[in-house]
């Protein structure tokens, strides 16, 4: 299968993120694709190529004017809040939540960082914008290799993508690379589209942005936000509503959970994508669901990763596979590449 790799991924780097009363070193680095992309190569999974430029136009039909706007300028507007800012990355302290009014957009920059962001934990960089555009596009292009008739493509590219909504980034994640996927397979004529999200987070701006739709299918196994971030979504009571009621499945399993207990869950989504009839499936790949991994809590092996590169397969559907979670570096490529591997044998 063809890997759409971003090659800018390393221009988004952030340095520190807010973790319980302090600044620590990311979790999400640039060595995470450098480490899978050489597993790609390794062991031939296909051609590596870059991305096509699709345009900013392109992502307003998933994200709001408003936001867009905030993104690509927000280095600039942070940087000319106070000079000295430009050795730091921008972090957001105070939320428009409680009570605090959602429909004024102030013109102050951190009141801005707010409105368009729900947590502390993501760092916007100089090179946010460029590297995550580009990461858009590789998800652009490989919907469109499925489109094209590829049985699968691969979007190798960070920052990832599933915590960010239509007007907010979050989680690491400022564009979202899934949805983008997902709505350029409608537009290229297939019907009925399924995204299942396979990262141990829920997907949370994946689901908040197909909620109240019918063509889309949001299925996500995830970490119970109970306990697990991000907490305040992903509860198996959220259903879908209006025209959407019924087209989101959360499957939350506990801290601790082995492969066993996750496949059974995997066959159940994958039962659910097959009545809905999908005509293709966008997969949040997020490997962050591995044993090593340092913020995460289930316990697949790296071996366990074939099988279910095999069960996505068994689907029959044309697949697009976008990169997200996976924080264990050094396994993360071999992880990653066995899906990947899994699909194509069982695909035949
Ligand atoms: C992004 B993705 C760790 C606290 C958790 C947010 C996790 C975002 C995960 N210091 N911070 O879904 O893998
Ligand atoms: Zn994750």
């Amino acid at each position: 299968m063809k890997t759409f790799y971003n090659h800018l991924h390393a221009l988004h780097h952030g340095r520190l993120e807010m973790f319980r009363g302090q600044l620590v070193p990311c979790f999400e680095v640039p060595g995470r694709v450098d480490d899978v992309l050489a597993c790609v190569r390794a062991r031939r999974l296909g051609p590596v190529q870059q991305a096509s430029d699709h345009g900013s136009a392109m992502l307003a039909k998933i994200h709001s004017a408003s936001y867009l706007g905030f993104l690509e300028h927000a280095w600039a507007d942070w940087v000319a809040l106070d000079p000295a800012n430009a050795t730091r990355d921008a972090l957001p302290s105070v939320w428009p939540n409680h009570g605090l009014r959602t429909d004024v957009l102030p013109a102050n920059f951190a009141a801005r960082l707010g409105r368009f962001s729900f947590d502390s934990g993501s760092p916007l960089t100089s090179g946010t914008w460029v590297a995550a555009r580009q990461g858009a596009f590789c998800a652009l292009d490989a919907a469109h290799a499925v489109a094209d008739g590829a049985r699968a493509a691969f979007a190798l590219s960070r920052p990832p993508g599933h915590h960010a909504g239509a007007d907010f980034y979050g989680g690491y994640c400022f564009l979202n690379n899934a949805a983008l996927a997902a709505q350029a397979l409608r537009d290229r004529g297939m019907a009925r589209v399924a995204v299942l999200d396979i990262d141990y987070h829920h997907g949370n701006g994946t689901q908040a942005i197909f909620y109240d739709r019918a063509d889309v299918f949001f299925a996500s196994i995830h970490g119970d936000p109970h306990t697990e971030y991000p907490f305040f979504l992903g509860y198996m009571d959220e259903l879908g509503t209006g025209a959407g009621e019924g087209f989101n499945l959360n499957l939350p399993l506990s801290r601790g959970t082995g492969f066993g207990q996750w496949r059974a869950a995997l066959e159940l989504a994958l039962q659910r994508i097959a009545g809905f009839r999908a005509d293709a499936l966008v997969v949040s790949l997020g490997l962050d669901t591995f044993e090593g991994d340092p913020i995460s809590g289930f316990r697949l092996r790296s071996e366990d990763y074939l099988a279910v590169g095999g069960d996505l397969a068994d689907a029959g559907l044309p697949t697009a596979f976008i990169f997200e979670g996976g924080y264990a570096v050094v396994d993360l490529g071999v992880n990653a590449v066995n899906v990947l591997e899994g699909f194509e044998q069982r695909a035949g």
